[in-house]
């Protein structure tokens, strides 16, 4: 049995850190790359799971949803099986297509080829399953569906990851963190593509194989764009337009938080605005602020924290920069 299992997807969730023209191309991305899993879900598996959060509301607006119906139309016969979470928990008023399985508030077992699935959806926007959920049954392979929390006591279905894995269940498909996480037979796959700087980085879903109790998974990308907060250090730099050029050469396109730290020479002072524009023309979006004065390589050192400290409480504008910079250069020199 071949698997696709994403979560977390947020469908109609609105994106962050973007300018409202820019937002709406990237709630576009989002759904593009949504519809690129289920290209892989055609090409490459047998069914397709969703721990939760599909949509980021119960009520997603009717466009929303009915790109969804399509997506999961093209899938003709492959199955979906879906448990809802904390943002999408049951709405009876859905309807979905008929190779769409949505768990109800109660556990049930689902069959499919040889596998088992079950599984149990979210009614409101807390739950808690952890004393309910039954073990796997040992004849079969199985695959445990759930939205929930494994990493802190919260009103979100918490449970502990012990004892889920030795529930005996072939897989454990959890959604609820934005983050591919596994361990053991449970995996999280994170959400399938960033709508801000709380997911940063790769996002992608799972991919895996299940085999007469055997479980094989691999992480794959679906992430259109980014979001990256980077440094980038211009203390070899002696005009902005070098700066914006190095970055740009640096970076691939996506959308990014640049903040320019180390020490330039007191001759030059980095144009925020002009390299912000400048780099405007490579980057989906990118914002840069100045956090040069300040060395990375002493920012162990106690005495340097208490020196910047100090220039930050008694010193404004061009002092207090300069204060840095010299200050920073004199450090440089010793062995801190
Ligand atoms: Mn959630």
């Amino acid at each position: 049995m071949r698997f696709v299992h994403t979560a977390d997807n947020h469908l109609d969730a609105p994106v962050s850190s973007l300018p409202p023209a820019k937002a709406a191309m990237r709630r576009h991305m989002r759904l593009q790359s949504f519809s690129k899993i289920i290209d892989y879900t055609i090409q490459n598996a047998d069914m397709l799971l969703i721990s939760g959060d599909l949509f980021h509301t119960p009520n997603p607006p009717k466009s929303v949803f009915s790109f969804c119906v399509k997506e999961f139309e093209r899938l003709g016969d492959i199955p979906v099986f879906i448990v809802l979470g904390n943002h999408d928990y049951l709405n009876p008023n859905l309807n979905f297509p008929g190779n769409v399985h949505v768990f109800g508030s109660e556990f049930e077992t689902a069959s499919y080829k040889n596998c088992l699935i079950t599984g149990v959806s979210f009614t409101s926007p807390s739950a808690s399953f952890a004393n309910t959920i039954p073990s796997a049954k040992n004849d079969s392979d199985s695959i445990l569906l759930l939205h929930g929390d494994i990493f802190t006591q919260s009103d979100y279905n918490s449970m502990n990851k012990d004892t889920l894995a030795s529930l005996g269940y072939t897989y454990v498909a959890l959604g609820h963190i934005h983050e591919f996480y596994k361990y053991k037979t449970i995996a999280y796959p994170g959400c399938h593509d960033g709508s801000g700087f709380d997911e940063a980085g790769e996002k992608g879903f799972i991919y895996g194989t299940i085999s007469e109790g055997k479980l094989s998974t691999e992480f794959i990308s679906s992430s259109s764009l980014l979001y990256r907060k980077e440094s980038f250090d211009v203390s070899d730099f002696s005009s902005s337009m070098a700066v914006a050029d190095a970055i740009m050469e640096k970076f691939p396109d996506g959308i990014y938080k640049f903040s320019l730290t180390g020490v330039p020479s007191e001759l030059f002072t980095p144009n925020i605005e002009a390299i912000e524009s400048y780099i405007s023309h490579k980057f989906f979006h990118a914002t840069v602020t100045d956090e040069t004065g300040i060395s990375a390589n002493l920012s162990d050192s106690m005495l340097y924290k208490l020196f910047c400290e100090y220039v930050n409480e008694n010193a404004k504008g061009d002092i207090a920069l300069l204060s840095l910079r010299y200050g920073t250069n004199a450090m440089k020199g010793d062995e801190m």
